[in-house]
């Protein structure tokens, strides 16, 4: 069993070292006892949010208070090799760490401000004192550089919500500050879940050749992160077959974000406005996460595979360079190629048949400085030809351990489409 100590521990570690996401699964690992699953699941402590390339947030207890430490500052953060981005976040993290709390613990988060400019953090979804809601001029006095703000208040529901400030919002969400609090139940949940992921959607305008994100840019985004990270940057989500799994989606972005499962159906099961009634519960194959909401999405891991997990506009499952070109699909461009090629030696027409062949000229191809091909990521198949908002749900049967990757999976025979002629 994992006590919260060792969980404590475990956390601290994870947020020290460079391999935060491997140590905190590997926590979850440990908690979930991969021997003799039945005893753990009677043992199970409550901290088990897996965050996908990120981490949960420490806490220190202080006179019955649990007492986390946040700092708002400047971020960079890869979304993928090849592209990194100067964000802002809080303690070194774009979204920030996941805060994990249980409900009824009375809460303590102290807020330093190391930006150029204030800030405050508004609690989304929590009910709390009105001094403690974090909208700036409203709630209280803006957070100024080099100050720091305590938050007080006592947990009186559960369920998955969000932090963000409540001063130039615009700005300061465009650069990526947000982050999970979740609060677990008090009483231990039925069903069980085995596996608890959460996911921050976000969408961002970093325009080729620069590392800011564009506060200023309202439609036209064009970097689609899961996590603040790009397919294949993003890391899969293993889960063992008929693991209950429970994966927390949050939007703080411009648009709505469809997200998509392969080979199951998913209850949607809890908003930010608390848990949907059992008999309220919709299936779904694709969850729309409104602006400004959180949505808890369960389901069986009842396929063995390695299914896709995506958002459904296809725009956001693709990086920048796929957007505002111009439409050569079906035009023949010898010639205007062969005059181009008088000016600029080398150049290349494309997209006459289609555009999956940009995914192969990024192996030959450099593009502009800090920014990513439309398609990428190579699967045991081939090119797999996504970005932005994608990642691989790894489902096993005889899987030892959660925080190493399976592997692509090995397809039973008869099982795989087969070419014909
Ligand atoms: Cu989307």
């Amino acid at each position: 069993m994992l006590t919260r100590r060792q969980w404590l521990k475990s956390a601290i570690a994870a947020a020290a070292g460079s391999g935060a996401m491997l140590k905190s699964t590997k926590a979850n690992a440990q908690n979930k006892g991969v021997q003799k699953p039945s005893r753990a699941r009677q043992q199970r402590s409550t901290p088990r949010i897996v965050t996908p390339n990120g981490t949960s947030l420490p806490y220190e207890m202080k006179n019955g208070v649990k007492e986390f430490r946040l700092i708002a500052e400047p971020v960079l953060r890869e979304f993928a090799p090849g592209m990194s981005v100067k964000c802002w976040g809080y303690n070194g993290q774009t979204p920030g760490p996941t805060i994990e709390a249980v409900e009824g613990d009375r809460v303590r988060i102290l807020v330093t401000n190391r930006l150029p400019e204030h800030t405050t953090i508004h609690w989304h979804g929590i009910f709390l004192p009105n001094g403690m809601d974090g909208v700036g001029g409203l709630n209280q006095p803006h957070i100024n550089p080099g100050e720091t703000y305590a938050y007080e208040f006592t947990l009186r529901q559960h369920g998955t919500f969000m932090y963000h400030p409540h001063a130039d919002e615009m700005l300061q969400l465009a650069v990526g500050m947000m982050g999970f609090f979740i609060i677990h139940p008090r009483e231990q949940e039925n069903p069980q879940i085995d596996r608890d992921f959460a996911i921050m959607l976000h969408a961002w305008a970093v325009h080729p050749g620069t590392y800011r994100p564009d506060p200023a840019v309202m439609l036209d985004f064009n970097m689609f992160t899961f996590n603040s990270k790009v397919f294949p940057a993003s890391d899969h989500l293993v889960v063992r077959t008929g693991d209950r799994v429970r994966i927390r989606l949050a939007n703080l972005s411009m648009d709505e974000h469809p997200i998509h499962i392969h080979g199951h159906s998913m209850w949607v099961t809890a908003t930010d406005g608390g848990k949907i009634p059992r008999n309220g519960r919709w299936p779904e194959t694709t969850a729309l996460i409104p602006v400004g909401a959180t949505r808890d999405v369960e389901f069986i891991a009842d396929a063995p595979g390695d299914w896709a997990f995506h958002c459904h506009k296809s725009h956001h499952t693709m990086n920048a360079m796929g957007h505002a070109i111009p439409n050569t699909l079906g035009a023949n461009q010898q010639q205007l190629a062969e005059k181009i090629r008088e000016l600029i030696p080398g150049y290349m027409a494309m997209g006459e048949t289609g555009m999956a062949e940009h995914s192969e000229h990024i192996t030959h191809m450099t593009g502009p400085k800090n920014t990513l091909p439309m398609m990428m990521g190579k699967g045991p198949f081939g090119n797999i030809e996504m970005g932005g908002m994608f990642t691989v749900i790894k489902i096993r049967d005889h899987l030892a351990r959660y925080d190493r990757d399976p592997g692509w999976y090995n397809h039973p025979e008869g099982t795989v489409a087969y070419r014909l002629k």
